[in-house]
């Protein structure tokens, strides 16, 4: 069973934006990541852009995940997906942001078309069902290696 849902896990890059300083949340998506048996590297608070994009290319990890909620996640999200998205390594990679991504509550889900225009597969703004996000995460993979093989 328990070789089972390690064959089931993904590697999972966890990072936040960096001018974001919150870390619960950070802990939060480890433990629930982690209970889903997934293998998580956690980058920690404040993740400068270079560090997330240098970790995605040496660590090539099957899914990012970004948490912030400082209320700059839109505009930093933004800025950090367009950087990951000119590497060529990296233009595939199944990369998701959420939590509060701006400081309107829940009015920050108009945001998520325009993190999803900017290159981003998946936007889980607050409030969204977590089941949705863990079903995403455990099929991360499959979407990569199919996104991978289009023309
Ligand atoms: C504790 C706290 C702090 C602590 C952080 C300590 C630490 N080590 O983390 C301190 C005091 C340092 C702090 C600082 C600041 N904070 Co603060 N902080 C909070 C507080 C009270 C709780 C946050 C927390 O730990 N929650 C527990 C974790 C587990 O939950 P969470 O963060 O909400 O994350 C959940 C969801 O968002 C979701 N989620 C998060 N990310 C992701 C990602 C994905 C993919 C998915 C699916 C889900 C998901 O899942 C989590 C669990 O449900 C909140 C208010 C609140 N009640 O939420 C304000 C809050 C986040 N802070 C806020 C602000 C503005 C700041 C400061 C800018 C204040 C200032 N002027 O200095 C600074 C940040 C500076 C910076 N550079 O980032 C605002 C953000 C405004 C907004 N977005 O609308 C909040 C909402 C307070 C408020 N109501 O105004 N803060």
């Amino acid at each position: 069973m328990l070789n089972h849902l390690r064959d089931e896990g993904r590697r999972v890059l966890l990072c936040t934006v960096s001018s974001d300083s919150h870390t619960w949340n950070l802990v939060f998506l480890q433990l629930l990541l982690e209970e889903h048996g997934h293998d998580v590297t956690n980058l920690g608070s404040c993740t400068p852009d270079d560090l997330v994009v240098a970790r995605c290319l040496s660590d090539r990890p099957d899914l990012l995940v970004i948490s912030t909620v400082n209320g700059h996640g839109h505009a930093d999200g933004k800025r950090l997906i367009t950087k990951l998205r000119r590497e060529p390594a990296l233009r595939t990679l199944p990369v998701v942001i959420g939590g509060k991504l701006g400081i309107a509550g829940a009015a920050d889900v108009d945001r998520a078309g325009e993190l999803v225009e900017a290159g981003f597969d998946a936007v889980f703004a607050e409030g969204a069902d977590l089941s949705g996000f863990n079903r995403f995460v455990s099929t991360a993979r499959e979407r990569r290696s199919l996104e991978g093989a289009a023309p």
